[in-house]
């Protein structure tokens, strides 16, 4: 057996390494970069009473899932303690793999008895730090749990395990006409487990509605070992408390998600994609408006695009737009059964959109291969960005008409600093904003005392939320207040209590430490 390393010699070995940064779509783009360890960056967060990892512990684990499922060389486990965008890094000497939940029991058994806490992690795309440990948590990889059950064409279910990837599972259900509920630019690496346990929201949500609806169904492994089996597949179930709700956007701190089951729309026979370029923003929110009233039940995505974000797009990726610069861009994506019908509908939009001059210029296809390329331009914006060197994410809810009111005014505050650009786009059809903003390096003195005071404290008087899908994870549990009463949060705490005593899931992420 390796012998464990100390806490100094593990980080020298694993971070010696070049680092990658991960491109979803082209495989790894290389980057150099500089590390700082979450402990360094939030100082304020120390670390918990919580047992050290020793060799017994790894003779354990590795008894019980075998020595390749347990990874303990520090360049393997690496890749696990840091997230997407390369901003929280732990140092976890551990990544455990298990295949099944019965495996997933016997590891939270035992870390409850020896109080070791569990960092649960799916693909890793999460935005908000939750997803790596913040010291030296265990690691517990879904990746291993990865089949799918049953897929029912007549009643357009799937159930499968949490490891799953999303765009997997959606390729699987195209062979039975049916689709995912949900659709977003990580989707070849994150996972169903990781989707539920954010509650993802995307680019269809406009459409199909949260997770918190769609999934029928889940089986959670609790703190203590004991397997929770709601994994219900009845789209009507009335009986008493719906407990899988706890667990959809619970962010690991409740339990293991380790089954689901979902329901899974007819995928569409006709998709229509147009690009659509604005003046300005009370035109973006005329088209939205238009294309509600005109597209009704064929409208499945209204996504907003600034200049800002395209040209980051056209400037680290290299894709272009087939149209000419505007201020915003607007892609509206129509499905449905029928081509002719949907095209109608869509030209009837575009003539009065065009007529009232709120769109100004546009394309309009159906061809996969082009809306694909089209679809790009809105699904790799946050890839685009992270070649800047450092973002800053912020994903608030806010009332539509005050929608993007906050970039103008983060441009302005910010243009003495170190932030090079500031950019909003998003979900706009859901009242989802998505402002990142790009600086050369990182500057976590800018962070507290000039963009999240700002930021959260704007969005609070909109009566917006501080985060509409990616969570609180680790970066946002001191600004739950702005968006929870403290009635709420202390019921969130003794529900905490009640289902991790020890603490040991996922400590330090969405509650507020004090
Ligand atoms: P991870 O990142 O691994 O984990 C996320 C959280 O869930 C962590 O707290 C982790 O501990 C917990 N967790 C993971 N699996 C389990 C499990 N089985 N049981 C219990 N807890 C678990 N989010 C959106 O909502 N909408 C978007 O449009 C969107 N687009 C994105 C685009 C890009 C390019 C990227 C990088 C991210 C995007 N995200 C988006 C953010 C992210 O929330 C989602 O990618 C996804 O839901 C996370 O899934 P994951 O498997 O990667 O989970
Ligand atoms: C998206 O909609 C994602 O593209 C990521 O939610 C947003 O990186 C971001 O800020
Ligand atoms: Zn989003």
């Amino acid at each position: 057996m390796k012998k464990i390393l100390s806490v100094t010699q593990f980080l020298l070995n694993g971070l010696r390494k070049h680092e990658n940064i991960r491109c979803l779509h082209t495989g790894y783009i290389s980057h150099q970069k500089q590390f700082v360890l979450t402990k360094d960056r939030y100082p304020h967060i120390k670390r918990g009473n919580y047992t050290e990892l020793n060799d017994n512990h790894v003779k354990f684990f590795k008894d019980l899932l075998g020595s390749d499922r347990v990874l303990t060389d520090p360049n393997d486990v690496q890749p696990y303690n840091t997230d997407w965008i390369k901003m929280v890094c732990g140092y976890s000497r551990i990544v455990l793999k298990p295949k099944t939940t019965e495996e997933i029991s016997n590891i939270l058994k035992f870390c409850n008895k020896e109080k070791l806490a569990v960092c649960p992690q799916g693909g890793n795309t999460g935005l908000v730090g939750g997803s790596v440990p913040v010291f030296d948590e265990i690691v517990l990889s879904m990746s291993l749990m990865n089949k799918i059950i049953n897929i029912n064409e007549l009643s357009g279910t799937l159930v499968c395990e949490a490891g799953c990837v999303l765009e997997t599972l959606d390729q699987e259900l195209e062979k039975h006409n049916l689709m995912m509920p949900l659709d977003l630019g990580a989707k070849g690496s994150c996972q169903i487990g990781g989707n539920i346990s954010t509650n993802a929201g995307g680019l269809r949500f406009l459409r199909y509605g949260s997770l918190q609806g769609n999934v029928l169904g889940v089986e959670v492994v609790l703190a203590n070992g004991e397997v929770l089996d709601c994994l219900n597949v009845l789209k009507k179930d009335n009986t008493g408390f719906h407990l899988r709700h706890l667990f959809i956007g619970s962010e690991g701190t409740l339990g293991i998600v380790t089954k689901a089951a979902l329901q899974c729309p007819p995928r569409p026979k006709s998709i229509i994609l147009a690009f659509l370029g604005v003046e300005d923003f009370e035109s973006v929110l005329s088209t939205l408006k238009l294309a509600k009233e005109q597209l009704s039940e064929t409208l499945s995505s209204c996504e907003l695009i600034d200049a800002p974000s395209l040209d980051a797009v056209n400037k680290y990726l290299g894709i272009k737009s087939p149209i000419d610069e505007f201020p915003f861009y607007v892609l509206i994506e129509t499905s449905g059964s029928d081509v002719n019908h949907d095209e109608e509908k869509l030209n009837v939009f575009l003539d009065k959109a065009m007529t009232r001059g709120i769109v100004i210029d546009g394309i309009v296809t159906n061809e996969p291969s082009k809306m694909q390329n089209i679809w790009q331009l809105r699904e790799r914006i946050a890839e685009a960005l992270l070649h800047t060197g450092a973002v800053y994410k912020y994903d608030v809810s806010l009332p539509v008409q005050h929608f993007y009111e906050i970039v103008p005014l983060l441009q302005n505050e910010l243009k003495d600093t170190s932030a090079t650009v500031v950019t909003g786009y998003g979900h706009i059809g859901d009242g989802n904003l998505h402002v990142n903003i790009a600086a050369e390096e990182y500057d976590q003195d800018l962070v507290n005392n000039v963009i999240e005071p700002f930021v959260f404290k704007w969005v609070s008087e909109k009566k917006g939320s501080i985060s509409a899908e990616h969570g609180i994870g680790l970066k946002k549990t001191e600004f739950l207040h702005y968006s929870k009463t403290p009635e709420a949060i202390s019921l969130m705490k003794k529900l905490k209590n009640l289902f991790d005593p020890s603490g040991i899931l996922n400590p330090y992420k969405v509650l507020p430490l004090h």
